[in-house]
């Protein structure tokens, strides 16, 4: 029986809103665990965050907000991760804010080093720490883990830097900030935005985006915001314009027919920013049922 690791980590000092330390709980209560069993999963949960203080306004290196939970908590999932990893289990990772892919994708890099990472988002979370305006950390994950920052604050030194620009590929991109797109263009990283997926459909923009990073295992990182406010409102910076529920779904759908995924995140999930019960339903719903599709469920 395939082993599966759910991660619980409910982690918000990546961004300044509250609640989306609950994502995982929600996720849960819609009974994740209990689906992915039927899917033919030995499940476990994992909270290698339970004991860590909720992130507070803790400190900042110059306008960076919360360095030094962000690398604790991270730090922290990498080892979880690693550990399950190690021991044949897929870390199925629940956030949280996207900063938390820090930790994720650290642990399947030192792993499998051939690994290639899908990163499904509305935004590329690559700012540097000297490109980011908001200084929210969820913004620069993957600045850290490309090794795009000289002076990183202590807490979060220990991030291997393992990511190579030619193994990450963007699917959903709509709303990238000007520093952003000069590092996409000047690393040369495969980027699809919606403009892609309209002109060349979901299933081409898959096929491109692996192309694009060659063979191996595969990680994805999957931030809800990438689905559109319609069908997933409760969300910390929607963007309108995004993927239909359908493009959501076959995107994870037609990956797991792929079999080469080894690890994957649902981030970015905030029950708090629902303005009612059907807001709350709708963003949850998505968010499991990306997690089912990548991990084999199908429609037939
Ligand atoms: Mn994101």
């Amino acid at each position: 029986m395939p082993q599966l690791s759910i991660v619980l980590a409910p982690f918000s000092g990546g961004q300044p809103r509250k609640g989306v330390d609950l994502g995982p709980k929600y996720m849960l209560k819609q009974g994740l665990p209990t689906h992915l069993e039927e899917l033919g999963y030995d499940v476990e949960i994992n909270e290698p965050l339970a004991g860590l203080p909720e992130a507070e306004e803790d400190d900042k290196f110059g306008h960076i907000k919360n360095p030094t939970s962000v690398g604790d908590a991270t730090k922290l999932i990498y080892e979880n991760n690693l550990e399950a990893l190690n021991k044949n289990s897929f870390p199925l990772t629940l956030g949280g804010d996207h900063s938390i892919a820090i930790g994720t994708v650290s642990a399947v890099l030192e792993k499998h080093p051939d690994a290639g990472l899908l990163w499904v988002d509305a935004h590329a979370d690559i700012n540097t720490l000297e490109s980011t305006i908001s200084g929210n950390l969820h913004g620069c994950p993957v600045s850290f883990l490309m090794g795009l920052n000289e002076n990183v604050p202590t807490s979060l030194q220990w991030v291997p830097k393992k990511l190579r620009p030619n193994k990450i590929a963007y699917i959903g991109l709509r709303d990238v900030d000007p520093g952003e797109k000069q590092i996409l263009k000047k690393l040369g990283i495969p980027a699809f935005s919606m403009y892609h997926i309209d002109r060349y459909g979901m299933n081409t923009v898959i096929e491109m985006a692996l192309e694009a990073i060659g063979p191996g295992p595969l990680i994805l990182s999957y931030d809800v915001d990438a689905i559109d406010p319609q069908y997933v409102p409760a969300t910390g910076t929607p963007v309108r314009g995004g993927l239909t529920l359908r493009e959501a779904l076959f995107l994870p759908e037609r990956l797991a027919e792929t079999k080469r995924l080894v690890a994957m995140d649902v981030v970015e999930v905030n029950p708090r920013l629902a303005s009612n019960d059907v807001h709350v339903v709708d963003t949850i719903s998505a968010g499991c049922a990306v997690a089912r599709c990548a991990l084999g469920e199908t429609l037939l």
